[in-house]
């Protein structure tokens, strides 16, 4: 079985740990956000693609969820030694080799999925990990300027990073912009993948800056349409609030109420055969399923990897009646 997931960080990633493990024998290919991506200290970050490689290969921080595991900060300490920021975002010195091999390959020619790959050699996180694109996109989030203040127009961008890392999601988010997007190309792999797959999974990842980012590549989510396999997702969204983080900051931005069953209405019936909620949200089913949805509730929250394979197969089983 070919199976093909979006996927964001860490809700992306501990679903694909539950999903490896309830399907061992699929081939599974991952497509990876880089809206995310950030260059600091002249060094390429893509802390979705490296969540996800962490996460499968042993290496991450577990009660983080990002970041490696056994972490020291003695770079970082030095670097702040000179003043040179920003302070708020915390790589590690274990991380950091991570990108010096990332910026020195991508410096010497090679396209981010190359390099990935080359990453992976590594970790062998069991899966095929694509990053969505080669080409450079960069997630921003348009914010009130308290400097401009009154005047008409009184808003700037922030880097998604700044926003969620720094400004952790505090001030309203009006508007989220996939820079770079629309002129992105898809990398090598990633059409073939969906063409090739017989499921298309969204993990309960981000649905804007995750899983949105990902189909604001052109091109994937048309391939995804016309691949006619199932494409079933579960909610990041349960009792009417993110599990964890502030995707409820970026829903309102695009204009999209904090629930599962508005969620599944967002990404619409053109592109989603099955949905599954968390047993809370279980009278939602029949608004998704009148919206055009097949929908089931069923527990959602991946506490371990036994209950998050249990949702994976779930969704597989989806999969199948939606077939
Ligand atoms: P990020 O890039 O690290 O933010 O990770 P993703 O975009 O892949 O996933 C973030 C989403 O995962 C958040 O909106 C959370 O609500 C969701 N999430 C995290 N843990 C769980 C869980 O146990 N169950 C469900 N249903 N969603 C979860
Ligand atoms: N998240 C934080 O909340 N604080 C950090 O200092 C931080 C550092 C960091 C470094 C490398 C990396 O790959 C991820 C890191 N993250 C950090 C997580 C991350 O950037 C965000 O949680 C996600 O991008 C949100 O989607
Ligand atoms: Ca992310």
């Amino acid at each position: 079985q070919r199976i093909v997931v979006l996927a964001g960080g860490i809700g992306g990633a501990r679903f694909l740990r539950g999903l490896r493990s309830a399907a061992p024998d699929a081939e599974i290919t991952v497509v990876g956000n880089t809206g995310d991506d950030i260059h600091l200290f002249g060094l390429k970050v893509c802390p979705d693609l490296d969540t996800v490689m962490y996460t499968l290969g042993g290496g991450i921080h577990e009660g983080q969820g990002w970041g490696r595991a056994d972490e020291t900060f003695t770079v970082k300490e030095e670097l702040a030694a000179y003043g040179v920021g920003p302070e708020w975002f915390g790589l590690g010195d274990r991380d950091f080799a991570t990108h010096i091999v990332r910026t020195q390959m991508i410096a010497a020619g090679y396209p981010l999925s190359a390099v990935t790959e080359a990453l992976c050699a590594r970790w062998q996180p069991g899966v095929r990990l694509l990053p969505m694109t080669d080409d450079r996109v960069e997630t921003h989030v348009l914010i009130d300027d308290p400097e401009a203040q009154g005047e008409e127009g009184g808003r700037k961008a922030v880097h998604f990073q700044e926003y969620w890392v720094r400004l952790r999601a505090s001030v309203d988010a009006h508007a989220v912009v996939p820079v770079g997007a629309e002129t992105a190309k898809p990398a090598p792999g990633v059409l073939e993948a969906i063409a090739a797959s017989d499921v298309v999974l969204f993990p309960p990842s981000n649905p804007v800056v995750s899983v949105g980012t990902i189909l604001a590549v052109p091109g994937i989510r048309e391939a995804i349409a016309d691949a006619g396999v199932p494409v079933v997702g579960l909610s990041p969204i349960v009792g009417d609030a993110p599990v964890r983080g502030m995707a409820d900051k970026v829903l309102s931005a695009v204009g999209v109420e904090t629930t599962a069953a508005a969620v599944a209405a967002h990404y619409g019936s053109g592109l989603l055969d099955g949905w599954l909620v968390d047993t809370v949200d279980a009278g939602t089913v029949g608004a998704v399923e009148d919206a055009g949805i097949r929908c089931r509730a069923v527990p959602l929250m991946m506490s371990d990897e036994h209950a998050t394979a249990e949702m994976a197969r779930e969704a597989l089983r989806l999969a199948e009646e939606v077939r």
